[in-house]
């Protein structure tokens, strides 16, 4: 038998799955298998480029899902791979369009679109002199990517340092959008009476965009139940996390084929909802100075803080000094003590390319982490319910200070 260590073997030799092989297996019933002995990053990787669905990554297994020959793919390469079951993915009838509501049923107390932009246009009406409710262009199916400013003299373009929160980027992850959601609550109802906020809200200006994937998040929710959908809604789905120019496609931490889960398009910023993010961060490059200093970018889940860069498994590369290695640990850890999360360079969890917060750093120089909030494992997943929002969105509000705090 074949171990899991020959695998760095077989992928030195060129034996890797390739993207085709994935592709074909995508069409078929989708399975959650739990491949075991995933103990280092690198055997990670090569689970991650078989193309499977990753759920949760650890030094003891890694949760996927996955067609039955994907299984067998990863049993090729030598895992042992468990099956858990069926998970209903892909390959399901479109529901009738008819308009989103709400959550499904109990889960009612999460944000759709429509509500989460209420929540905006709220904040703006109620703290009219603090919150300026604007967007940075449409998605896809043109929906408004919206985009909330916070800050003392909001309609002014002071000389302050800005922050940037961005949430929702993966259609499931909805718990990321109540996170963006809670900062706009908190800075906003809490400037009158709470001295520390108002002095974040005085000295820096906050910029939130709630959702980065409305068409995903929205179809996700459709017909009364969830899909378990991850990418955006353009043609077979492009992963938004995987289209951003820096070293796009560079590594093998992304796919050329369009039915993958993490499909990194068929160019960089192909997808409209990445294209309008990143011109809108460029834009506020003002006389060579990007005013844009720290970023948060929340995902879901495996309570994690993970820093750039995700390409290479080295904490150092062009671009990425010692020192500047050292100053996101040191940020990252400080954050990370304050909710209990793992902190590590994100391709200590896998590799990935076209990530948003390579190209943050890399180039604008932003101090750029990914958050993977609650839960750590795989219950519940994807879908907590809803009240889980309040303990799980308030357990960053100190890491949140925190990276208002490190914009200078
Ligand atoms: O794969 C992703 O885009 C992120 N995980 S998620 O489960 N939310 O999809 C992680 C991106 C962090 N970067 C690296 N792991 N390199
Ligand atoms: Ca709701
Ligand atoms: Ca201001
Ligand atoms: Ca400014
Ligand atoms: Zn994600």
């Amino acid at each position: 038998m074949v171990t899991a260590v020959s695998v760095l073997v077989l992928l030195a030799a060129g034996v890797a799955a390739s993207p085709a092989m994935a592709d074909t297996a995508q069409a078929q019933a989708q399975d959650v298998y739990e491949v075991l002995g995933t103990a280092t990053p690198q055997l990670r990787t090569a689970v991650a480029r078989t193309g499977v669905d990753i759920l949760t990554a650890t030094n003891e297994s890694t949760t996927i899902v996955g067609s039955a020959a994907q299984a067998e793919q990863l049993r090729k390469l030598g895992f042992v791979v468990e099956s858990r079951g069926p998970v209903e993915t892909q390959g399901l009838p479109e529901v009738a369009p008819a308009a989103i509501t709400d959550f499904p049923s109990g889960d009612e107390g999460y944000h759709t679109f429509a509500e989460a932009t209420a929540a905006l246009q709220a904040a703006q009406q109620n703290f009219p002199a603090i919150a300026k409710l604007s967007s940075v262009g449409q998605s896809y199916q043109g929906r408004a990517m919206n985009l909330i400013k916070i800050s003392d003299n909001v309609a002014t373009d002071e000389n302050e340092p800005e922050v940037l929160f961005t949430c929702n980027m993966h259609a499931r992850e909805h718990l990321t959008t109540e996170m963006c959601l809670r900062i706009v609550e908190r800075f906003t109802t809490g400037y009158a009476t709470n001295a520390a906020i108002k002095n974040m809200v005085d000295t820096r200006e906050i910029y939130l965009i709630p959702n980065m994937n409305p068409d995903g998040s929205e179809y996700d929710i459709s017909g009364g139940r969830y899909h378990s959908w991850r990418k955006n809604r353009q043609g077979n789905g492009t992963d938004p996390n995987r289209n951003w120019s820096y070293k796009w496609g560079c590594c093998g931490g992304s796919s050329t084929s369009p039915t993958n889960e993490t499909y990194r398009g068929p160019s960089a910023f192909s997808a409209p909802e990445t294209k309008s993010v990143s011109d809108w961060v460029n834009s506020r490059k003002i006389g060579g100075v990007q005013q844009i200093k720290t970023h948060i970018d929340f995902h879901t889940y495996s309570e994690l803080v993970l820093w750039p860069f995700g390409y290479t498994y080295n904490p150092t590369a062009p671009g990425m000094t010692a020192a500047e290695a050292q100053k996101f640990q040191t940020l990252g850890k400080q954050m990370a003590a304050t909710n209990g999360y793992t902190a590590e360079q994100s391709s200590g969890l896998y590799i990935t390319d076209g990530d948003i917060n390579d190209w943050m750093w890399g180039n604008h120089k932003i101090l750029s982490f990914c958050f993977e909030m609650y839960p750590k494992g795989g219950n519940p997943g994807f879908y907590p319910p809803d009240e889980a929002i309040a303990p799980q969105t308030a357990r960053n509000d100190k890491a949140v200070d925190l990276i208002i705090g490190a914009a200078v």
